[in-house]
């Protein structure tokens, strides 16, 4: 496994300002597998400004050529695809096939969706006597979290390239090297020096003083609700332009009709992925009290499908959380479900068998949740259903919008037009209907507390435009 000892700024590896390290943990076997340097404000400083003098050549380099370049970004990163995959496996968790097939394999074709974007998207309109550019923003400051570590960085690094930004990436101190191995992509794919950069280091330290840096005009932040307020409030200051995609406690509606099986099957699936790691997971099932006890024995029997184990075997589908203080955080909140009156009707707080090393978790489901209990209210990003009644469609509405956050979310009913009226009613940012099914060009971002702007496709783009008008 690759580990630079340096930081990637200005087309090459250079030595880090400091002497402090980040060591890289296998959350599967509590092994180091590799040590970072801990970036310090004075590398950001460095990097920023490689960013800053790239920027007006990037800028001017027409969209066509951009496009170019991301195609020989997407290719480097494809030629690489088992080795990412293998360190994600390694730094996260993730089951292999998981790795290769999403972790690996979903920004790759996000690095494509873009190079199609950059060529195609309309950066100049006429509106009346006014022609509107969409101006690149100038230099990012990207900051991402490790749940999902090459498409956390590839949904931000795209579309600014695609823009004519040029970019800062700080990513998750829990994996960079998966950063590290983007970076020699980045390099192989001939992307012009300064264009991007990686600094890695800790989030209140090399984090921060990117968001502070005033020669960043632009914070995309991916994580933590808390940590979003923070930067927001930092952008706010400064008045730079901010986006930020945190956390969610998202619905999954079962209406009266629907087909049951299917729709637990998918939602224990949608929340052992990743296990649970996912911010727009369907962590709240609401069902009619009439199929209620049904719903809960279909989850309780589907959970013992995921037997946690060894990320590298191809066997395995639910690998461990990422580290020390997921696990403590996750099996709180198991313990705070029981505390709180919650039937435990599979999994607990418990290590699961022959799992004590490692940061291994049971996937749990929780019948009787009430909505004010926390398991209901908080993100827990761990493998947990929490399973509510109603009574009626209205009933439903209510308890899925109440909530502070609103980024997915998922309607299952016996037809589609009654599952989009109820999704019309939705205060969140996605909703699946029936199933839904992936599509890498809709926008992807939250409501209230989930954040702010909109990752992937064209709206994706559009965060990293400026528009500015001429009139004649
Ligand atoms: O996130 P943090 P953590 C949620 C999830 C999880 C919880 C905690 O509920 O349990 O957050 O995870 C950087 N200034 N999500 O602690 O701290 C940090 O270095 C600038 C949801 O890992 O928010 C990392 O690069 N940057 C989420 C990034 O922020 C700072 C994905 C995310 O870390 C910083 C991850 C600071 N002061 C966690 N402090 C999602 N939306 O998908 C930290 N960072």
């Amino acid at each position: 496994m690759i580990a630079h000892d340096g930081m990637y700024i200005d087309g090459g590896w250079r030595p880090a300002a400091g002497t402090d390290t980040i060591e890289v943990v296998n959350p599967a076997d509590e092994q180091v597998i590799g040590t970072v340097p801990a970036g310090t404000a004075a590398d950001v400083d460095a990097a920023v400004r490689a960013a800053r003098a790239a920027l007006p050549g990037w800028s001017a380099t027409p969209p066509a050529r951009r496009a170019e370049h991301l195609i020989a970004l997407r290719d480097a990163l494809a030629a690489r695809a088992d080795e990412i995959a293998a360190t994600v496996t390694a730094e996260l968790g993730s089951p292999a096939g998981f790795a290769r097939r999403v972790h690996t394999g979903l920004p790759i074709a996000v690095a494509g969706s873009y190079a199609e974007l950059a060529a195609t998207y309309p950066f100049e309109e006429r509106l009346g006597n006014s022609t509107v550019l969409h101006v690149p923003v100038g230099v990012v400051g990207a900051i991402t979290p490790w749940n999902y570590p090459l498409h956390q960085i590839v949904a931000k690094v795209a579309p600014a390239l695609a823009a004519g930004c040029t970019l800062v990436l700080k990513p998750a101190e829990d994996t960079p090297l998966t950063a590290q191995l983007f970076a020699e992509c980045v390099h192989a794919a001939g992307l012009p020096a300064g264009v991007f950069n990686l600094v890695t280091g800790l989030g209140p330290v090399a984090g921060q003083a990117l968001a502070e840096h005033p020669g960043v005009d632009l914070v995309s932040f991916t994580g933590s609700t808390a940590v979003g307020k923070r930067i927001g409030a930092i952008a706010g200051g400064a008045v730079k332009r901010v986006a930020l995609e945190l956390g969610g406690k998202s619905a999954n509606v079962i209406l009266p009709g629907a087909d049951l099986e299917k729709a637990v099957a998918a939602n224990v699936a949608d929340v052992c992925r990743n296990t649970g790691q996912s911010c727009n997971a369907l962590t709240r099932t609401l069902v009619h009290e009439d199929r209620y006890e049904e719903a809960v024995a279909l989850a309780a029997a589907a959970v013992a499908a995921y037997v946690p184990g060894d990320p590298a075997d191809p066997e395995v589908r639910m690998g461990p959380v990422i580290n020390a203080r997921q696990h403590a955080r996750v099996r709180d909140y198991i313990a705070k479900g029981v505390a709180e009156g919650a039937r435990l009707v599979a999994g607990g707080a418990e290590a699961p068998e022959g799992r004590e090393k490692g940061y291994f978790v049971r996937p749990t489901v929780f019948a009787d949740v009430t909505p004010e209990m926390t398991i209901a209210r908080e993100e827990i990003f761990g493998p947990v259903l929490t399973f509510i009644k109603y009574t009626d469609e209205d009933e439903a509405a209510h308890l899925a919008n109440d909530t502070v956050y609103g980024l997915g979310g998922a309607v299952w009913a016996a037809d589609e037009a009654t599952a989009v009226a109820f999704a019309r009613r939705m205060d969140t940012g996605q909703v699946d209907i029936n199933g839904g099914g992936f599509n890498l060009l809709a926008p992807f971002g939250g409501h209230k507390q989930s954040g702010v702007g909109r990752e992937m496709g064209p709206h994706g783009l559009a965060e990293y435009l400026h528009t500015k008008s001429l009139q004649f």
